[in-house]
């Protein structure tokens, strides 16, 4: 069934339900000495490159391998289309390791062909805190697919984490691998809805007409909360002390700090965007709404080429009750002129989705640790991590 991912240390179809196994790393860190020092061979017309994302030349060759090659939905409408931008701010987290953005080249004419990346992160999985990567934009090139290079990728990942004296890892796939900590659904919710229609990502519902569905979905013009803005550099603080005591409910989620967030929550612009509640009286930060900005390519329709979709990142309520924080953000998405709002049925998102008119979508979310055993599959809202 699985020849590669049978021979690594994840959780075994055989082993499902065994509550006897221990939680945890799966097999203990080999001796730095006893890692092995060169990469892996290639199929002899390939070559390692290692990727310098701040390069604007090389950061070209990842974007447009991704643009042409990277994710599909299953009917191959929509692939996802990451910015540069993206691209860069998803690399560089505090503490990155250059040598973790991986690319394959052809010997014969440096093309780039395939690429794996990895981020350091701390991940807490239950009481404890672990140093993980979290590996993402594993591509090969569609001409070269099914030669078993992607193997090769994530074995090459896996030796220079090691390096690194890091021994677990954190990813997610639209695919089933042995063996998912939880399956998560797509949600989807409309903010330009005839776009959508047209395109063929959303369908007319049965007894709708277009100017029905229109109405449907509208938004009021501007957000309801008071207090209501864009975070600043200022917030870091405060925003990191309410997002740590947020997170800490859920069996596995990030350990951020200060430098963490201002990272990944300070916005970017057309990258990520966050918005918070800061009392009007007493000036406290009382809530936060975020997401990340990630089109895909509309493939093959006449008259549209990019779906804008925002994907809610991380929330957290503790005085706006979570559904007006969700509304807002949808009405600042619907301003910014977004396409889609996407969600997870992740953390508690759940509260929100049906009543904000949100849809199921086609597809779902895998995730996945790397040589770290759970007893049992968590159910998705008692997951805390999202992954780009
Ligand atoms: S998920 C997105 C992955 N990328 C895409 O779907 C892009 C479009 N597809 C492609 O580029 C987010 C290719 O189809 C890929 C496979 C490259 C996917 N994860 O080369 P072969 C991520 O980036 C297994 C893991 O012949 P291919 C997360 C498959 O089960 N494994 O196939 C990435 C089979 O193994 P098996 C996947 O179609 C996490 C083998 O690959 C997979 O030409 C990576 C076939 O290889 C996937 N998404 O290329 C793991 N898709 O055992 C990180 C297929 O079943 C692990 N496969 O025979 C942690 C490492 C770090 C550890 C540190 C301690
Ligand atoms: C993660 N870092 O399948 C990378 N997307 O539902 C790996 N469907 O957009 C992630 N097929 O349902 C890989 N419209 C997994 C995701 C791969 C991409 C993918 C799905 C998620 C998706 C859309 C379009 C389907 C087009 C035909 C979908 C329905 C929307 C509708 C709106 C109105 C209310 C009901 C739902």
């Amino acid at each position: 069934q699985h020849k590669f991912w049978e021979t690594q240390p994840v959780g075994q179809y055989k082993d499902l339900g065994n509550s006897s196994l221990p939680e945890g790393p799966i097999e203990p860190p080999t001796p730095l000495s006893e890692v092995k020092q060169e990469p892996y061979n290639l199929p002899s017309q390939y070559e390692w490159t290692t990727c310098d994302m701040t390069s604007e030349e090389t950061c070209n060759e990842v974007y447009n391998l991704l643009k042409s090659n990277y994710v599909e939905d299953d009917e191959n409408m929509f692939r996802f289309n990451y910015s540069k931008e993206f691209l860069r701010w998803a690399l560089h987290p505090p503490g990155y390791y250059r040598s973790w953005h991986i690319g394959v080249r052809a010997k014969a004419n440096k093309k780039l062909v395939a690429f794996i990346t990895g981020i350091p992160a701390r991940i807490r999985v239950r009481h404890e805190v672990v140093k993980m990567a979290e590996v993402n934009f594993l591509c090969v090139h569609k001409k070269l697919r099914s030669k078993r290079l992607a193997p090769v990728l994530i074995k090459e990942v896996t030796r220079r984490v090691h390096v690194e004296n890091l021994w677990q890892a954190a990813y997610t796939a639209g695919v089933i691998l042995p063996t998912p900590i939880t399956t998560c659904q797509y949600w989807h919710r409309s903010l330009n809805p005839k776009k959508l229609i047209d395109v063929g990502f959303s369908r007319l519902g049965a007894r709708m007409t277009m100017s029905r569905t229109i109405k449907l979905y509208k938004l009021p013009d501007s957000t309801s909360t008071p207090g209501f803005r864009k975070m600043e550099l200022r917030d870091v603080p405060a925003v990191t002390r309410l997002l740590r005591n947020y997170l800490s409910q859920f069996a596995v989620a990030p350990d951020f700090d200060e430098n963490d967030v201002e990272h990944w929550l300070l916005p970017t612009e057309n990258v990520v965007d966050t918005f918070l509640v800061e009392s009007p009286d007493t000036h406290d930060i009382t809530d936060i709404c975020s997401f990340y900005t990630l089109p895909s390519t509309i493939l093959g329709n006449q008259n549209h080429s990019i779906l804008k979709a925002a994907y809610s990142y991380y929330n957290v309520s503790t005085k706006t009750p979570l559904l007006q924080l969700m509304n807002d953000a949808l009405i600042v998405a619907k301003q910014k002129d977004y396409d889609v709002f996407n969600a997870l049925d992740v953390m508690q998102n759940e509260s929100f989705l049906k009543e904000l008119k949100f849809g199921p979508g086609d597809g779902q979310l895998h995730y996945y640790l790397y040589n770290y055993r759970l007893r049992e599959a968590l159910k998705p809202s008692e997951l805390g991590l999202v992954l780009l």
